[in-house]
């Protein structure tokens, strides 16, 4: 084969190291006003966001990648949660390292999550901002304490209206209305991916400059894939329909199941490879487990912004008005021709 002059042979390798720099320093906070193009106050703002969330991100994968070796970290403190779930010590920690990041930050006006009835108001002593979070601390908690992925999810909402107590008037509205949302997977590596209306983009930590480096931009989710990922132990309490689209995935070549017991790690895989994860209503439960503004919207808000779609199964999540906080809502989200499938059992009966 020919060999390329010396010269175009280093320009190439130049080439190469410079691109390998540069998206080295492609940090999260720059990659947003990239995106933005703009040093606008909103641009800054949402960097700023997006970097408390990167600080709290890391923050908690500190924590994980040490639990078994440290005390306090594994199991459950005794409490129940206002979803009458049982707390782990890391749903503790995690919330409060959220709240912890943003409390003097000057960014938000309040924080809602899973793990706090009530929303969470930044003190009259601290600088308010316009912005509200809210956030599931640690998703996919079961696997905690035995080392299992997990993740967590956010989504930002501008503070509308003069009145703060008023959720009514920005909080209990459709998830349209994100302007940022996104999730940090704990897994080997920890990672984190945001939209803010501009597609999706994924960053992974680099342990060694405590930075999320750019890892790809511009997620599309494939058309459809083979992945069916939902809780099958469920199987006799599911209406019909969605019993009888299993049913029709189990007798169809090409389709293979993946349930890790965290959504984050389960979506995560179905935007980069393609596939479905439902969370459907039970018959003693009708809207499901997972709830609508920090578990179900923000997801929803990654997916479609990939090309890919999430449903009630009537309904598109982003255009569900929510009537309290921890609303509930059965969940269809992934690929378009996998969401239409189910859609198609659901509404169709096939
Ligand atoms: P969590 O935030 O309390 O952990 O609940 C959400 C999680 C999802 O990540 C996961 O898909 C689902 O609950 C698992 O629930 P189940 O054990 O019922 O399948
Ligand atoms: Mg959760």
């Amino acid at each position: 084969m020919a060999r390329a002059p010396e010269s175009l042979e280093l320009d190439t390798n130049e080439e190469v190291a410079d691109k390998a720099l540069d998206r080295d320093c492609t940090t999260l906070s720059r990659h947003v006003l990239q995106q933005l193009q703009s040093f606008s106050p909103q641009a800054q703002d949402l960097s700023a966001l997006m970097n408390r969330i990167a600080l709290a991100g890391k923050l908690i994968a500190r924590r994980l990648s040490r639990a078994g070796l440290m005390e306090g970290v594994l199991g459950f403190t005794g409490e129940v949660n206002v979803q009458g779930e049982s707390v782990k010590k890391m749903d503790v920690y995690a919330n409060d390292v959220f709240i912890s990041v943003f409390k003097q930050s000057g960014l938000v006006c309040r924080l809602a999550s899973e793990e706090m009835e009530k929303p969470y108001y930044i003190p009259e002593n601290c600088p308010v901002g316009r912005y509200t979070l809210l956030y599931d601390p640690i998703d996919g908690s079961s696997n905690t304490d035995t080392n299992l992925s997990l993740g967590s999810i956010f989504a930002i909402r501008q503070q509308e209206g003069g009145d703060l107590n008023n959720e009514a008037a920005d909080l209990l509205a459709p998830g349209q209305g994100q302007i940022a949302a996104g999730y940090i997977l704990y897994g080997p590596s920890t990672m984190l991916v945001y939209t803010i209306g501009r597609g999706v983009h994924s960053f992974t930590l680099d342990p060694s400059l405590g930075e999320f480096i750019l890892t790809e931009e511009n997620i599309r989710i494939p058309e459809h894939g083979p992945v069916y990922s939902v809780n099958e132990g469920n199987f006799w309490q599911w209406d019909e329909p969605i019993r009888e689209y299993v049913r029709y995935v189990h007798r169809t070549e090409g389709y293979t199941a993946r349930y890790s017991g965290a959504m984050v790690s389960d979506i995560h895989r179905i935007l980069i490879q393609g596939g479905v994860f439902l969370y459907p209503g039970t018959l003693p439960k009708p809207e499901g487990k997972l709830r609508l503004l920090y578990e179900s919207a923000p997801l929803a808000f990654v997916v479609e912004q990939a090309g890919g779609r999430a449903t009630t199964g009537h309904i598109d999540i982003l255009d569900v008005i929510p009537k309290k906080l921890h609303q509930r809502t059965p969940l269809i989200i992934g690929s378009p021709k996998d969401v239409a499938k189910v859609e198609s059992f659901i509404q169709n009966g096939h």
